[in-house]
């Protein structure tokens, strides 16, 4: 089974989450909508892979199948400033907007450029590097609260009953408390491969990678690269900063392909910008693509860096796993230059791979198995 990757928006109200969140999937949200009450609007999009469309064209595929990538609009952010303490514990309460947070791999935070005097920002003027700080505070906030919580339990518990597994949590839990108490999120933390099943399980809001999309005005579109690079010196580890105009680009979703072209063309554009978003996300979550090629299809398949031959298989289907044989590798820039099958073979780049191969992003691989 494929993986999920979903994305959270998130961000200050009325910077133009929706807005965006239409303009990535091609959606018909309503925007200027205050109310934070509302289900998250969720959807799907396809990531931008020319690969796919190459392998299409070697093979004349009927179809073309890429990676997907999932958005949920999430509203709602706690602070309308910086939150103290209590009004996290409150928040906290409020299950279904973690929840929708802590559910995502990764999070897509809006951050308000654009000026308009017709829509008030909560804290009463445009200033993206403080509301990036708004919302880095609330996400170690959060996970500052419940690692409070935790340790206090695993004090309780360590008291009553020695357990060697308890001991190893809380050692890691209390140096995480050390990290948010110096504002740093735990995205920055360096961990071992024995800390992951209490990352995985607790899914820490501020240890999610984020890509901070800055939303422009139209009036601010060409100084798109002084403003992303701005911004950069606050990035980090696992974090990343482009920008798009929402509302623009909300425009270019909606309108049907021949007249979306038109508009592209007399903007100057070749693609909408979203696109380029799109593909921005999935690069954060650092996974590779292999791809499979065939007359009936060409397809993208998103793993993760480090996949064996075998689990990829597997992505495709238990079975392939099952009954693994070998795997035929090509790597997809041998497939382009040389342009057919055959002649790669000829060409010596064909590889026999068994299950432990490390599989490499742009690996076009024919699974042989037997079942
Ligand atoms: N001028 C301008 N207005 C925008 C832009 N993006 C969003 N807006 C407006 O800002 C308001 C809030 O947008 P919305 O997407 O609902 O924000 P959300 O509360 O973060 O979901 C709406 O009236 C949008 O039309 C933009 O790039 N330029
Ligand atoms: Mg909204």
């Amino acid at each position: 089974m494929p993986i999920k990757l979903q994305f959270g928006i998130i961000g200050a109200g009325q910077s133009g989450k929706t807005t965006i969140f239409n303009a990535l999937c091609s959606a018909n949200a309503s925007v200027g909508d205050y109310s934070s009450a509302k289900a998250p609007n969720i959807a799907m999009v396809k990531v931008p892979e020319p690969r796919v469309d190459r392998m299409a064209e070697i093979y004349s595929s009927a179809t073309k199948v890429f990676g997907e990538i999932e958005f949920v609009d999430i509203a709602g952010m706690a602070s309308k400033g910086s939150a103290s303490r209590e009004e996290i514990a409150d928040k906290l309460k409020d299950i279904a907007y973690i929840h929708a947070i802590r559910m995502a791999q990764a999070l897509l935070v809006v951050v308000r450029c654009f000026e308009d005097e017709n829509v008030p920002h909560p804290r009463g003027s445009i200033n993206p590097v403080r509301d990036i700080v708004d919302i880095e505070s609330e996400l170690m906030l959060i996970d500052l609260v419940q690692i409070e919580k935790r340790i206090e339990k695993l004090e309780h518990l360590l008291k009553v009953k020695h357990s060697e597994e308890n001991k190893r949590e809380l050692t890691l839990l209390l140096k995480m408390r050390e990290q948010l108490e110096s504002e740093k999120p735990l995205r920055e933390m360096e961990f071992t491969k024995d800390d992951s099943y209490v990352l995985t399980s607790f899914r820490f809001l501020s240890h999610k990678p984020v890509l901070y999309l800055l939303n422009l005005g139209e009036n601010q579109i060409d100084r798109a690269a002084d403003l992303e690079g701005k911004y950069l010196p606050v990035m980090g580890k696992n974090k990343a900063v482009t920008s798009i105009c929402g509302k623009i680009e909300m425009e270019i979703a909606v309108l049907d392909e021949a007249d979306r072209d038109e508009f592209l063309q007399d903007m100057g554009l070749e693609k909408p910008a979203s696109e380029r978003v799109i593909r921005q996300a999935f690069d954060l979550l650092g996974f590779i693509t292999f791809l499979t090629a065939a007359e009936n299809e060409s397809r993208a398949w998103p793993i993760p860096d480090g996949y064996s031959a075998f689990d990829a298989a597997g992505e495709i289907h238990t079975d392939i796993q099952r009954g693994f044989i070998k795997a035929e590798t090509i790597q997809f820039s041998d497939f382009d230059s040389i342009g057919e099958w055959n002649a790669v073979k000829k060409a010596g780049k064909l590889r026999l791979e068994g299950k432990d191969y490390l599989v490499k992003d742009g690996d076009v691989i024919l699974f042989r198995f037997n079942v």
